[in-house]
Parts: structure tokens; sequence; C-alpha cells
């Protein structure tokens, strides 16, 4: 549970692009025995929210959200590396990545964290991916799970093309998918044929764990 006041000074610290204070609260947090994620899903997503918000409405420039988004990565990296680790005795193999033409890569790496923590085996192959890449490297690692985050509904397309490319390749059957980021949903997934929806980190691991089964 995080208090208040907290949240209002994580929020305030990614709108303000204050990196000093956000690791501050970041530590203290921590520190004092806390659920990491708590003070990111709490405190730190909704700040970033808020920046895209006034960006979308054109009260703030590409170089302020920038700024907030170098903030979000760096407290990113100390909440993930907070987060206890679970053992699996069989862990799922899931292979990751964001979409061809989208570099957004704060939401996946918060999953790749969490699924980590949960005890899954995850092969981050980056942002900017071609569909291409995101087999060969399911086929290479034998992953049971292939998973594609977009932040654009500009790219969400390529969600699609990782169907198509599957089934023309005979392999839809080997590999479960899983779609997530801001403006994908589950009809989405429902949609263009993937297996399963998640809407946020926590439920990337819940989706995942029953996919594997
Ligand atoms: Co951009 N951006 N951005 N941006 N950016 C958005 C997405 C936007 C909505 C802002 C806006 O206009 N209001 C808008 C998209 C509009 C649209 O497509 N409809 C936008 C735009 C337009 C752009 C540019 C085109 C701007 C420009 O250049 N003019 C450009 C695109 C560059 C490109 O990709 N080719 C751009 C660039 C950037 C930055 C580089 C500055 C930066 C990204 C830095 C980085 O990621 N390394 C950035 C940021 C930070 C944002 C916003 C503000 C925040 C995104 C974020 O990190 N959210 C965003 C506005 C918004 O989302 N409100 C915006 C926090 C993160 C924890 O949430 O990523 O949703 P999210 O991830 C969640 C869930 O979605 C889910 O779990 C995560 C954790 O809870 N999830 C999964 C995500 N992936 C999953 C995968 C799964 C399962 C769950 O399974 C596989």
């Amino acid at each position: 549970m995080v208090d208040e006041q907290t949240i209002k000074e994580a929020i305030k610290a990614i709108v303000d692009h204050d990196e000093a204070k956000a690791i501050e609260i970041t530590k203290k947090f921590i520190e004092a025995g806390n659920n990491s994620l708590e003070i990111m899903t709490e405190g730190f997503i909704p700040g970033i929210g808020e920046v895209g918000d006034q960006f979308g409405r054109g009260l703030l420039f590409l170089p302020g959200l920038v700024q907030s988004a170098d903030v979000m990565k760096k407290v990113t990296a100390l909440v993930n590396e907070a987060l206890p680790e679970k053992q699996l005795e069989k862990p799922g193999v899931v292979v990751i990545g964001t979409v061809k033409g989208d570099i957004h890569d704060i939401g996946k790496g918060i999953v790749v964290a969490l699924l980590r923590a949960n005890g899954l085996v995850v092969h981050d192959i980056g942002r900017d991916v071609d569909t291409e890449k995101f087999i060969e490297e399911a086929v290479k690692v034998e992953a049971d799970v292939i998973g594609t985050s977009t932040l654009l509904t500009t790219t969400m397309g390529h969600q699609k093309d990782l169907e198509k490319e599957l089934k023309k390749a005979g392999l839809r059957d080997k590999f479960k998918t899983i779609v997530g980021g801001a403006p994908v949903t589950g009809r989405w997934a429902a949609k263009i044929g993937a297996d399963a929806y998640a809407e946020d980190a926590q439920d990337s691991v819940v989706k995942i764990k029953e996919l594997i089964g």
C-alpha cells in the first residue's frame, strides 16, 4: 500500500522529469521493505500516463516527453532489480519484444522483469523487432510463448503479421502467442487470432502461466 503523499510525489517527479527525486522516492520505498511494483503501478505509471496526456493535448513537446521517459527508465531499472524471485520446477520459455517500427519499451521491460521474477525463462529481443526475428528466435530457443508489445496504433498490425507468418511457416501450433501494449485489447487479440491478451505485467504472468498450463 502506497500512501497518498508518496503517490503524489512520484507522479510529480515523472511529470517534472526530476530524476534525483524519483530515485530518492524509489529507494526509500524499497528500503522500507515494500513491494517495489506498487510504487511503479500506483505512482510512476500514472505519472508517465499524465505526461502522455499532456503530450497528446499539445501541452508538452517531444523533448519533455523524452526527459520524463528517461527518468521512467531509471526508476524502472531500480524497481525491476528489487523484485523478489520465485523458482519453477519446469519453467516455461518466452520470447518477447516490441514490434517493428515501435521503440516504446518501458512497459515491456516491466513485463519481462515480472515474468523472470515469477520463474519464467525470458528471451527479450528488444524493440523495433522484425516479425521474422520473433519467429527465428522462438524456433532457436524452443519457446513456449511468443509475446509482442506495441504502443502505437500504426504498428499494431505487426502483431497480426506474426500470426500470418507463423501460419505460413507451418509453425502456428508450435507456439502460443500473447499480445499487449496500451492500444491493444482482448478484442484485438481475438480478431487477429492471438492466444491471449494481457492488460499489464501482473496479468501477463497469469495469462502466460495459463497458456503454458
Ligand atoms: Co510515445 N507515444 N511516441 N514515446 N509515449 C505514446 C504511446 C502516445 C499514446 C502519446 C500520446 O500521444 N498521448 C502516442 C501514440 C499515439 C498512437 O499511436 N495512437 C505516442 C507517440 C505519438 C510517439 C511518437 C510518434 C512521438 C513523435 O516522435 N512525434 C514517438 C514514436 C517513436 C516510435 O516508437 N517509433 C514516441 C516516442 C516516445 C519516447 C521515445 C519519447 C518515449 C518511449 C521511451 C521508451 O519506451 N524507451 C515515449 C513515451 C514514454 C510515451 C508514453 C508517454 C508512455 C508510454 C509508457 O512507457 N507507459 C505514451 C503515452 C501513454 O501510454 N499514456 C506514449 C508506461 C508503461 C508502464 O505502460 O507501455 O502501456 P505501457 O505497458 C504496460 C501495458 O500496456 C502492458 O504492461 C505494461 C506494464 O503495466 N504491456 C504488456 C505492454 N506490453 C505488453 C506486452 C505483453 C503484455 C502486457 O505481452 C507480450
